[in-house]
């Protein structure tokens, strides 16, 4: 069932890389978005005694906190245990992930000048995700791993505002008030996303994400004008692995025709808009993923099984209205108060369906 292109070998008969190429899947694929992290007990126990970058730097962490929710919950994928920040934090930003708050960069970065000194990403400073990767490939089996990166926007966001935002003011005042550091700016962190991509896919992923979380925020005149074409440019460089791309943001029911415009195979929605009025926005010939509402997961176990029935009819529907595939998944990322049981039932049911 699979092809090998160069070294690489396809996986097209893993659900998960089925329903994003218009293949028959062996069953509906499901993975959660932040899976891995906070909602386990096994990973806390992990980062009681790891910093969160060390552990992002450290293969075997990486590969073990991987795992963990594949072992748990009989997911269609793991996703690759990082932080959109970990490339920039390789290439040579200063910066943390403090816990409760997010990634916190040291100087952040607002001038032409500051600009022009974001570096380069160099492959052999992410070699431990290489390393990763090839762990996970050995242990994973038939479970497909995910690879990720922050897109240049919202990569953008935390280096400017120097941590997470709610109004993004000083984004957008130099988005439209200095627009050529602002191209300057995106232009080498789409270099940045690019290089990281390539670590991983020429260690191997069998799919790629790219998380746009925060470009919900913006106009659909400002995200053509000063998002999509670098966007666009790292997902066309990637293209070439013949490796399904995902492209996920929050809050983007205004923004999915231009965000599923940039080339992305499988369009992630979020809670807001069902998937069949999503496939409407987007156009035929595209796979969705999502979108159970995280907050869902509070509710109980009733609420549970019909938000979850409900999600798997729009994603039917939306394949009577031409998506190609869906893969379920969360409107957005696991919360950490999430009890894991709940995930796993989720699973076992769609899987039931
Ligand atoms: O299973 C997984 O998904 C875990 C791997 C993962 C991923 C895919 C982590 C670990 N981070 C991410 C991506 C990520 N990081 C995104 C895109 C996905 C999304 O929208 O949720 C974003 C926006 C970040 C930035 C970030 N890192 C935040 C959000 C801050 C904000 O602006 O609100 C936070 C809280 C972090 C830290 C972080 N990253 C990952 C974990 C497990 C944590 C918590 C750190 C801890 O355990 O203390």
């Amino acid at each position: 069932m699979s092809n090998v292109t160069g070294t690489r070998v396809h996986r097209s008969h893993l659900p998960l890389v089925a329903a994003a190429t218009g293949g028959t899947p062996s069953r509906r694929p499901v993975w959660f978005m932040r899976q891995a992290g906070r909602s386990l007990p096994e990973y806390r126990a992990i980062r009681a005694n790891h910093g969160m970058l060390e552990s992002c730097f450290d293969a075997e962490l990486v590969c073990e906190i991987t795992m963990q929710p594949v072992r748990r919950h009989d997911v269609d994928a793991a996703i690759l245990f990082s932080d959109i920040v970990v490339p920039l934090k390789a290439a040579g930003i200063d910066l943390d992930i403090v816990a409760g708050t997010g990634p916190v960069i040291a100087e952040p970065v607002r001038s032409a000048d500051a600009v022009s000194r974001i570096p380069r990403l160099e492959p052999a400073s992410v070699g431990a995700i290489s390393r990763a990767i090839e762990l996970l490939l050995a242990e994973l089996g038939d479970t497909a791993l995910i690879g990720f990166a922050g897109a240049p926007f919202t990569l953008a966001s935390y280096l400017i505002e120097g941590g997470p935002s709610r109004n993004y003011e000083r984004t957008k005042a130099m988005m439209h008030g200095d627009p050529e550091t602002w191209a300057e700016l995106m232009a080498r962190l789409a270099d940045i996303t690019i290089v990281f991509l390539q670590v991983q896919l020429e260690a191997g992923v069998d799919a790629i994400q790219l998380f746009d979380s925060w470009a919900g925020m913006l106009s659909a005149a400002d995200y053509q004008r000063f998002v999509a074409p670098h966007s666009a440019r790292v997902l066309a460089e990637v293209a070439g692995y013949g490796v399904p791309r995902i492209h996920f943001g929050v809050g983007t029911g205004e923004l999915l025709a231009p965000m599923a415009h940039v080339g992305a195979d499988v369009i992630g929605v979020d809670w807001r808009v069902p998937l069949d009025e999503a496939v409407r926005r987007v156009g035929p010939g595209k796979a969705v993923q999502g979108n159970l509402d995280p907050t869902m997961l509070f509710a109980g176990p009733e609420v549970v099984d019909s938000e979850v029935r409900r999600v798997v009819a729009d994603g039917d529907r939306a394949l009577a209205a031409g998506a190609i595939g869906h893969i379920f998944n969360l409107g957005h990322g696991v919360l950490p108060g999430t009890d894991p049981d709940v995930l796993t039932r989720v699973v076992e049911l769609i899987h039931s369906l």
